[in-house]
């Protein structure tokens, strides 16, 4: 299918400032020509706009809630009108609290078409803080809790009444850092984490192989791809980044495979923060990598 960017240049829900400028730093690096030249139809809808970022302190746990829910609000309502549209939704973020809107329009069209869901969540992170745990009170750590049904009503109820997901659709590769009371939460969820620990034992190959299982046609495969899953040494241009990540290569076999059971259906990208990265190299990476996601190869195959 068509793609379609998505850009949501806000740095809302995260503690440093400059993830605003990850659409732009995407953009620049040339996002768009890459997937031209593999013959994909791509079309660039532009940036949504939203409230500034005031920086304030955490109220409640939370810091800038209302202007979280908003921009979370028009990304629902812009991926939910590019996957109506039978476009592939690509969300240039912005911080990961964002994967909220989009993953909230994903689930919704998916359970219209009665369409099997499953998440892949690329992050260092496990984003499953909630207000009383959070040492933060960051929203980018705790959009996968609020698309389970744990937070605030104003994001557990963005796409209606009942959450987005069950944790059961949920599979997170690369984890390395989590909380000390978002541990706790995540075993008790029960959500399926392949962390480093996992991955240096057997290998990125065995593991996607683990975390594609049961992806078949009839699924739709959403990427949510947090930048801060490489290695820093790799991609210094994010915000929060935590040693001991994916190299190159197993980023690279990450996407590959993915690629090769053709049932992508929509994708976020994001926390690139370009006010760390250096030269754009992170942003040029992260092309890369979407590039075999789409389906680059070395040869040609099958
Ligand atoms: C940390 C950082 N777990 C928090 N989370 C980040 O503030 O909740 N997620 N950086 O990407
Ligand atoms: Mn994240
Ligand atoms: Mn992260
Ligand atoms: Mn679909």
């Amino acid at each position: 299918p068509p793609v379609a960017l998505i850009g949501a240049p806000t740095d809302i829900g995260a503690g440093h400032r400059g993830a605003s400028m990850g659409p732009e730093a995407l953009r620049v690096a040339g996002l768009a020509q890459a997937l031209r030249e593999r013959g994909i139809d791509v079309v660039d809808r532009g940036n949504l706009s939203g409230p500034l970022n005031p920086w304030l302190p955490p109220v409640d746990g939370y810091r800038h809630l209302t202007e979280v829910t908003a921009w979370n609000r028009a990304v629902m309502t812009a991926v939910r009108a590019e996957l109506g549209a039978g476009h592939l939704p690509v969300l240039l973020g912005g911080d990961h609290s964002l994967a909220l809107g989009s993953i909230t329009a994903v689930a919704g069209h998916c359970r219209e078409r009665g369409r099997k869901l499953v998440v892949l969540w690329f992050d260092a992170h496990a984003d499953f803080n909630t207000s009383t745990i959070t040492p933060s009170g960051n929203v980018h750590g705790m959009p996968v809790a609020c698309l389970c049904g744990y937070g605030p009503r104003e994001l557990t109820e963005l796409g209606g009444s009942s959450p987005a997901i069950t944790p059961d659709r949920i599979r997170q590769i690369g984890i390395r850092s989590v909380d000390a009371g978002e541990k706790r939460l995540v075993r008790d969820a029960g959500l399926d984490i392949y962390d480093m620990r996992y991955i240096d034992e057997i290998g990125m190959r065995r593991t996607m192989e683990e975390a594609l299982e049961g992806i078949d046609e009839d699924t739709h495969l959403h990427v949510s791809f947090d930048v801060d899953f490489l290695d820093p040494e790799i991609a210094p241009g994010v915000g929060t980044t935590i040693p001991g990540g994916p190299n190159y290569r197993e980023a690279q076999l990450a996407m590959e495979m993915i690629a090769d059971r053709r049932c992508l259906g929509s994708l976020d990208i994001v926390e690139l923060n370009p006010a760390f990265d250096v030269r754009n190299r992170t942003a040029v990476l992260t092309v890369d990598l979407v590039e075999s996601l789409f389906g680059k190869s070395t040869l040609m195959r099958d």
